[in-house]
């Protein structure tokens, strides 16, 4: 009922009604048949790290069987959450660096767009290569990164090295928590949380910070540049949005997923005479190629590719029966998708080793063995064509709902159009914008669907807080018309001037969830422009609907570099829960989970290490207003 009413996008609740009357299973049909979900577990007081349990912690039990005490097993998931969204980005990375290396050596049909962003790699991390031969230099960057990505003995991470600012350095090194590589910390923190291993949580929480450096540096950063050297640094271009970008006598191809390797061929092959050719044979009028997820994040920003929604709409975007294919790569592509997908005959293409479906058509892409590349992509477009002629016609819906946006905020465009970090920096002193926040991450079924992405949104901008995005949230704000220059009129006075003066949006979607460096790195940028550390700086990273485990290394990815969390529920830390609130004085502890852990990442302790906390507020309108006052504090404290 809730989802009906408060969810903003109106093509959500159509589309919803009309799988209703379908009688479709969808995802928050199985969400109710789930309910109650267990206490524990929703508490994260439940391990699950040996065959002697499953054990969780009760008033009769406050150990697990091995004498595992609650801040021990909330510590350790918290940790095995953050290391498998780790290893999600390691292995996006790991793709992306073997097709540089693949293109580089001349084995794979890739280009090296990304000329700027090769010679910045090539300066910054001090290699010593001739100018005149980009391949080589881009296999020499390709290197260092894949190194990174899996090095075993100690030595800093390079990417780090190279880009993180040097008053975090020397809190990190202070602190013990410089990383090795992504491959390493993944491995250390589950061989600390395994049976008879570590149950310090205090070490845990420290294996929890430095394997977040790995995750931001040794993944993210290496995905997001490693894809601008592919294919180039994005550019700000108008694009249109939604589910009405569908078209019903056209052949409708999604793609979704994380890395865009594959994908960028298949659109290629899709501009070619002979698939021309067989859209024209199959009788539809063209092709309409949509995005989902961060594949789509990628696709929009790069080439204004409209995007259609997030991992929570995507079996929604198939209930409008006007779907014919839909092109997957890796990551948040749940197995409701092939569920909804038969009920239509959409084509199900999966393109990557790492995430098969079953019943699904399989290509796979391997950088290690490109040369098959091209022949794949055509093969995968012309399924998706074909699967036109075998569309149901009878169930078609298309929500006509479709938005305009200003896209493609690289690191590069936000400054360019800006005029410089200094412009930035001085409107920021003055008070013209108030605060940097950048909101951020998935959807959960546990709140109003993409309701509290939007509020939150909608409050901070008319506080004048300019606010970047990516992922899941910049489909909500997309399709809710946030990043079209036009919402300028949403902002307050400050804001709304500077918009209007330099034709942008309050809301830029800067890409992908790997592409939050492209955010740490303006908040770097504009930090050093004022002259205050970051921690101090009103800066503030929101998450308000978390969902899957990869969302756990963001947030505390920002926490290291002194940006406080705004996070929903149900975040990583235990909370009192929402339905508890009225009641909160009167739970004992064990109802908050580990007090422990949870005052050390909510208190002042990690305040005094890091110089920022997480703040958990389910409730929208209470956590804008909790981002509001932070600004404020911040602005305060640097006498701005
Ligand atoms: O990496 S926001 S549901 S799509 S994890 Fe996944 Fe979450 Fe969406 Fe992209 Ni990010």
């Amino acid at each position: 009922e809730e989802v009906l009413t408060l969810t903003p996008n109106p093509a959500t609740r159509d589309l919803l009604e009309h799988m209703a009357d379908l009688k479709i299973e969808n995802l928050w049909d199985r969400f109710e048949k789930q309910q109650p979900q267990c206490g524990y577990g929703l508490r994260n007081l439940c391990c699950r790290m040996c065959q002697w349990g499953p054990c969780r912690i009760t008033a009769k039990a406050r150990r697990g069987i091995c004498g595992r005490d609650e801040n021990a097993i909330v510590m350790a998931n918290i940790l095995r959450a953050l290391v498998a969204g780790l290893a999600a980005h390691w292995r996006h990375a790991h793709e992306v660096i073997l097709s540089i290396i693949a293109a580089a050596e001349g084995r794979a049909n890739l280009p090296i767009k990304g000329e700027t962003r090769v010679w910045e790699l090539v300066d910054k991390l001090g290699l010593n290569c001739s100018r005149d031969n980009l391949k080589e230099a881009a296999l020499k960057v390709a290197f260092v990164l894949l190194e990174d990505l899996g090095r075993l003995t100690w030595q800093p991470l390079r990417l780090l090295e190279a880009y993180a600012p040097e008053d975090r350095k020397e809190i990190w090194r202070r602190l013990g928590v410089l990383p090795r590589s992504g491959a390493y910390e993944v491995l250390e923190a589950l061989h600390m949380t395994t049976l008879g291993g570590c149950t310090d949580w205090k070490e845990m929480a420290v294996q929890e910070l430095r394997s977040a450096l790995a995750y931001c540096y040794a993944t993210l950063f290496t995905s997001s540049l490693a894809t601008e050297i592919l294919f180039g640094i994005p550019e700000p271009k108008l694009a249109r949005v939604n589910y009405g970008v569908l078209k019903a006598d056209h052949v409708n191809i999604l793609l979704h997923g994380h890395s865009p390797v594959m994908v960028e061929k298949v659109l290629e092959k899709l501009n070619t005479p002979e698939i021309k050719e067989l859209v024209h044979k199959v009788g539809a009028k063209g092709i309409v190629v949509g995005g989902m997820c961060c594949t789509g994040d990628e696709l929009l920003a790069r080439y204004g590719i409209p995007t259609v929604t997030n991992i929570m709409g995507q079996e929604l975007a198939l209930g409008t029966g006007a779907v014919d294919a839909v092109i997957v790569d890796m990551q948040c592509v749940i197995p409701g998708l092939k569920i909804v997908a038969d009920c239509f005959g959409t084509q199900i293409i999966t393109t990557c080793p790492s995430n098969r479906i079953p019943g699904a058509v399989h290509i796979p892409f391997d950088p290690e063995r490109p040369e098959t590349l091209d022949k794949d992509a055509l093969q995968v477009a012309r399924l998706a064509i074909e699967a036109y002629a075998r569309r149901d016609r009878n169930k078609i819906f298309i929500p006509s709902s479709t938005t305009q946006a200003l896209v493609g905020w690289s690191l590069e465009a936000i400054l360019e159009r800006f005029g410089g970090e200094d412009k930035i920096a001085r409107l920021l002193k003055e008070g013209t914008i108030k605060g940097l926040a950048t909101v951020v991450g998935c959807n959960t079924p546990k709140v109003p669907y993409e309701h509290s992405h939007v509020t939150i949104t909608r409050k901070l901008i008319e506080g004048d807080i300019l606010v970047t995005t990516t992922g899941c949230c910049s489909h909500a704000l997309l399709n809710a018309g946030l990043c079209d220059p036009e919402a300028a009129n949403l902002a307050g006075p400050g804001l709304k001037r500077v918009c209007r003066e330099l034709g942008i949006p309050p809301v830029l979607a800067v890409g992908g969830c790997v592409d939050n460096t492209r955010t740490l790195r303006l908040f770097f940028t504009v930090a050093q422009a004022t002259g205050a550390p970051l921690a101090q700086m009103p800066l503030a990273f929101v998450g308000p609907e978390p969902g899957n485990e990869k969302t756990v290394g963001q947030g505390v990815s920002f926490l290291t570099h002194g940006i406080s969390n705004f996070i929903g529920f149900p975040g990583p830390l235990p909370v009192p829960l929402p339905s508890l609130r009225e009641e909160a004085t009167s739970i004992d502890d064990l109802d908050r989970g580990s007090t422990e852990v949870t005052d050390f990442f909510a208190g002042e302790d990690l305040k005094e290490l890091l110089g920022a906390k997480i703040f958990t507020e389910p409730y929208p309108e209470l956590a804008a207003q909790a981002i509001k006052m932070h600004i404020k504090r911040q602005r305060w404290s640097l006498g701005w």
